[in-house]
């Protein structure tokens, strides 16, 4: 059995994983990354595309931006459409910041390249990933790799494994809460090899239900229609998609929506999770293994990095001059941007996703868009959310 001894044990190779053990290598503490899944797959997968100024800023000073620099896009507001209108929500104006629009694969290569560059230590397509021991001193995880038996030996664990990962799971269920909330509609999101009709992204209100344009770069587009959380893809062809999308986000005679070829196509479902405390001894939970929110505000990954950069924060500490104190309050710390993060995004989600049944909330709901996009200060706590608010 191969047995490696190092200070951070970290499951997981997401954008939560790989952050946190470039942030520790820039403070000269080592720590070893365990993923099951291939790098090829973890460097192809599609999923966010918003950037926070908060997130490319620390990507930046944590010297993996370069690529970021010169290929995302930098977005100084986006669109809020309802009744066929676009209202632009003006970020520079109202916050002084943007976002920037760059794939989380992207970040995933380039923190990837990063790690590699530096010497890190990143296990990919390992199984079986089990922990224990971090109620001890001596936490270990074990795991194989192409069939042989190996354990990690180390001082903390970070469980940055995710919705689905084990390390959350392996928490006594008592010594933990769970709050919950479903919503009882998913996303279709497909990425086409067609230029974006507009230079933001819109989120638009429709009576058919949710839509929004995305993208990717200038040529790829990436949109998203609110469907049954259990959607079958097989009843949405291509044309169909168009159509719907067509029709959500028609916007006035002068806009209309390019279309393209299909490359991706997909279903997720939504969800509101927060698991109390994100710690457990030596087991420091981080990103979406320790909260989920629905993707209408952009935020899942942001807040990944916000929690990583915490924990960084404490292990530093805690190696430098033996202080726990920020390790100590590392889920109180977290918690407080988690729920001001989850009510954001919960809010985005319901007041522009078309909901089943009562007349008088369709009618709340459009007056709510319309108080957004014609009160400045109600502009303005949108914005100054959707940018990122500013890290403690
Ligand atoms: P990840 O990215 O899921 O990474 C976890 C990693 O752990 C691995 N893993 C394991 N490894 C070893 N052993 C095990 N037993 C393991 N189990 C799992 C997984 O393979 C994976 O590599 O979690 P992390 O790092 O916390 O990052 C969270 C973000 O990925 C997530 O919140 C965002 O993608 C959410 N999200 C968005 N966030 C944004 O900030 N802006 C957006 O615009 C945005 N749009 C989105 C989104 C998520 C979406 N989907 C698909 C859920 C749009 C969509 C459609
Ligand atoms: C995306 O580009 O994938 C995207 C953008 C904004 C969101 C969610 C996803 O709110």
């Amino acid at each position: 059995m191969s047995t490696i001894r190092t200070q951070v044990g970290i499951v997981g190779a997401g954008p939560a994983g790989l952050v946190l053990s470039h942030l520790l290598h820039l403070e000269g503490i080592e720590s070893v990354v365990l993923e099951n899944r291939s790098r090829q797959y973890c460097e192809e997968r599609i999923r966010a595309g918003v950037l926070e100024s908060g997130t490319v800023d620390l990507l930046t000073q944590m010297g993996v931006g370069d690529r970021m620099q010169r290929e995302g896009l930098v977005h100084h507001g986006i669109e809020l459409r309802f009744n066929g209108q676009g209202h632009r929500i003006d970020f520079k104006d109202l916050t002084g910041r943007a976002i920037t629009v760059y794939g989380q694969h992207e970040v995933i290569k380039d923190l990837n390249q990063a790690r590699v560059a530096t010497g890190g230590q990143i296990l990919f397509d390992v199984d079986d990933v089990r922990i224990e021991g971090y109620e001890s001193n001596q936490p270990k995880i074990h795991y194989h790799l192409a069939g042989q038996p190996g354990e990690i030996q180390c001082d903390f664990i970070a469980g940055c494994d995710g919705s689905h990962g084990v390390c959350r799971h392996s928490i006594p269920a008592g010594a933990l809460t769970i709050y919950d909330r479903q919503y009882p509609f998913g996303w279709l999101g497909i990425l086409a090899e067609a230029s974006p009709s507009s230079e933001e992204l819109i989120y638009a209100y429709h009576d058919r239900g949710f839509a929004l344009h995305s993208m990717r770069s200038s040529q790829i587009t990436r949109l998203y229609l609110q469907c049954a959380p259990d959607e079958n893809l097989d009843e949405w062809p291509d044309d169909r998609i168009w159509q719907e999308l067509q029709t959500r986000l028609a916007g006035g005679r002068d806009w209309h929506l390019n279309e393209g070829r299909i490359l991706q196509k997909g279903v997720t479902g939504m969800r509101s999770y927060v698991v109390e405390p994100m710690q457990h001894g030596r087991l420091f939970l981080a990103g979406d293994a320790a909260h989920i929110v629905p993707p209408t505000g952009a935020k899942g990954l942001n807040l990944a990095v916000a929690d990583v950069r915490m924990l960084a924060q404490g292990l530093k500490d805690y190696y430098s001059s033996g202080s726990s104190e920020k390790l100590t309050n590392y889920s109180q710390a977290c918690l407080r941007r988690v729920w001001k993060v989850q009510r954001f995004s919960w809010w985005m989600t319901s007041m522009l996703h078309k909901h089943e049944g009562n007349p008088f909330d369709d009618r709340r709901q459009l007056a709510e868009l319309d108080y957004v996009t014609s009160s400045r200060a109600a502009s303005q706590s949108l914005a100054e959310n959707y940018v990122g608010l500013p890290f403690d």
